[in-house]
């Protein structure tokens, strides 16, 4: 899908896929690492949720791992982002998803818009992208979305649940990429398989007026990372540069 459908079919649908953005060896070899990064015990530190096994969020990854950079800066990507929230753009946080064989469905939500008001802005606020590190299948937990729903500018009803007919499960191949407006109501699927493991690498993109200490759980880019980084990277994260999130999240 070249750029400018998929920025109608966002715009429209509130979300799109680009199928095979990197070759599926190289999402082959993220998914390996992550596998490995998510058992590493030092990481243990930037698990969103160390007590939930079957569905696990490693924050920090741009520190801990360089194969991401390239998935980061993607430039279809960048420019699908940058339609929707102005040339400069930020990333806050890169993080792996882990959806385990038996994990359970995730709550139905939007994304970022726990104090916005009850109806939501009609400028964008964010988009977010899934890289499949492993083919999405409707088994494996491929993440849910209910089309057109950010058209709504509320929130999902009380008690909506993933498996709801109107979500529709993004599926493709190993190195496809999907992007959604954070106010597209969606949900993480159950992985009903036995042995299957999901893994997908997550990145959100918010404009330059957003407060980006909003988010629990983020990590800020440690400045040898940030040296080591290319220009274009650099200009995505210059914003949230520190050694620990208490020196940049809660000094203010
Ligand atoms: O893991 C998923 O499929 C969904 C994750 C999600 O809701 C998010 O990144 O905002
Ligand atoms: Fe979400």
């Amino acid at each position: 899908m070249i750029v400018q459908e998929a920025v109608e079919h966002l715009e429209l649908f509130g979300y799109c896929l680009l199928e095979e953005a990197i070759p599926a060896e190289q999402a082959e070899r993220m998914a390996e690492r992550y596998f490995a990064l998510h058992e590493e015990p030092t990481n243990r530190a930037y698990l969103q949720n160390p007590d939930d096994d079957l569905y696990q969020t490693l924050f920090s990854l741009l520190n801990l791992d360089e194969l991401c950079w390239a998935c980061v800066a993607h430039p279809d990507v960048l420019a699908i982002a940058r339609h929707f929230l102005g040339p400069d753009i930020r990333v806050a946080e890169a993080c792996s998803k882990w959806v385990k064989p038996s994990a359970p469905a995730g709550g139905v939500h939007t994304d970022s818009a726990h104090d916005l008001p009850d109806l939501l802005p009609d400028t964008p606020w964010m988009i977010n992208s899934i890289w499949m590190m492993t083919d999405f299948t409707e088994e494996i937990g491929a993440t849910r979305i209910m089309p057109s729903s950010h058209r709504l500018r509320r929130r999902p009803p009380k008690g909506m649940n993933a498996d709801d007919r109107r979500l529709l499960p993004i599926t493709g191949r190993r190195g496809s990429v999907f992007l959604w407006h954070g106010g597209v109501w969606h949900a993480n699927g159950a992985n009903t398989t036995q042995d299957q493991d999901r893994m997908a690498l997550n990145i959100a993109y918010y404009p330059p007026w957003w407060n980006l200490a909003r988010e629990g759980g983020h990590q800020p880019v440690w400045p040898e990372t940030f040296e080591r980084m290319p220009k274009e990277l650099q200009e995505l994260t210059r914003h949230r540069v520190a050694r620990t999130r208490a020196e940049f999240y809660e000094s203010g």
